[in-house]
């Protein structure tokens, strides 16, 4: 066969496997076959030189026409591919604007902790500063140097988790004072919050609970000042109707003691489980720092007084949010937790 009729053929068989190739992968087989460095144009190439210069000239220029020809047709064949693949992404990946978004739970607060913000904002705004203890604490910061002596009843008062080497789990946020007032000296305005442990367990009373303790020393401190602070702080988060009373109490580290109730949100003073049909419920004990307990830490009870309370956040979220039972705080029931979505 002449070589003209060779590359003729050549340029028709390729023409034809283009055509009916059917991926990326074979046009690479039909290009090093063709084209390639022992491919078949490549092969009557290197016998030009057997031609008269005449014939040379014009079967060159044939041969390089076709592989300028092939190559064309697969750079065409090839983008079909390419583009065909990506029509093909498309259909599939096609968002549907008309279905339902899925909507992304944003959380939000626990009635306790939106509780101990809000409270800890209002004594903060007051002038207080937050100070903080630890939940395993020496049982000499819990009791001894609170004024309650190792013999002394007030220790069954708060029925304790006592752990080993002189250490219980915290019944109160009282050793905050302590630790502040070994650390620092008058003039003290500090809020300690944190959890406290006590072996309780009914529908007011949780064995893990949150309170918030205040300290306030200084020259010439007085009940007045006690009153007037928490006065404040009560109407701050109850409103100016809440009832509030104070019950003569005993505490070991504050002299005079008392109780602080405020009438029931839960039943509006009527009497319920919550409040016990009383009516009131407590909510903080309070009262002046006990001289001995100044003694304790070193601070001359001569020259300073000062007034302390600590305050049940579970009872002021119970009362705020209409709560008739602690221990629904705890359970993470989400039937429950729901409902508070949106509160800060
Ligand atoms: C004390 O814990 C004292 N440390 C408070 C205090 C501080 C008095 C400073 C004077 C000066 P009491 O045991 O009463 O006091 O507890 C304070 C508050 O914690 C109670 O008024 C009540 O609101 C809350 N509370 C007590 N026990 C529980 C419990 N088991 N579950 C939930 N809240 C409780």
């Amino acid at each position: 066969m002449s070589l003209r009729r060779e590359i003729e053929s050549l340029e028709k068989e390729a023409n034809e496997l283009i055509k009916n190739a059917d991926s990326i992968e074979s046009l690479s087989s039909i290009k090093v076959k063709f084209l390639g460095k022992k491919g078949k144009l490549k092969s009557i190439l290197k016998s030009l030189g057997k031609l008269s210069p005449e014939e040379r000239k014009e079967i060159g220029q044939l041969a390089n026409k076709v592989k300028e020809e092939i190559e064309n047709l697969l750079r065409k064949k090839e983008q079909f591919f390419r583009e065909k693949a990506i029509q093909e992404e498309l259909k599939k990946d096609r968002v549907d604007i008309t279905l339902p978004p899925s909507w992304i739970e944003v959380g939000s607060a626990h009635p306790v902790v939106s509780t101990l913000v809000e409270i800890s904002q209002l004594f903060i705004s007051m002038g207080f500063s937050v100070a903080e203890g630890p939940e395993v604490e020496k049982e000499e910061y819990n009791f001894d140097m609170l004024n309650i002596p190792k013999d002394h009843p007030a220790r069954d008062m708060q029925d304790t988790f006592f752990l080993n080497n002189g250490m219980v789990l915290r019944t109160h946020t009282s050793p905050v004072q302590i630790r502040t007032m070994l650390k620092q000296k008058p003039p003290i305005a500090v809020i300690a919050p944190g959890r406290v442990y006590r072996k309780d367990a009914d529908p007011t009373h949780s064995p893990m609970f949150h309170q918030i303790e205040g300290l306030l020393v200084d020259e010439n401190i007085t009940f007045r000042d006690l009153k007037g602070t928490l006065k404040i702080f009560l109407e701050g988060i109850f409103g100016k109707d809440i009832g509030i009373r104070f019950r003569p109490s005993y505490f070991p580290f504050t002299e005079p003691s008392a109780e602080v109730d405020i009438s029931c949100t839960v039943c509006g003073g009527t009497g319920c489980r919550v409040c016990k049909d009383t009516g009131w419920l407590e909510i903080l004990g309070c009262g002046m720092v006990d001289p001995n307990v100044f003694e304790a830490v070193g601070i001359d009870p001569e020259k300073y007084t000062g007034f302390a309370f600590g305050l049940g956040i579970e009872r002021i979220a119970m009362l705020k949010y209409k709560i008739n039972d602690i221990r629904l705080l705890f359970e993470n029931d989400m039937r429950f937790n729901h409902q508070f979505k949106g509160i800060r």
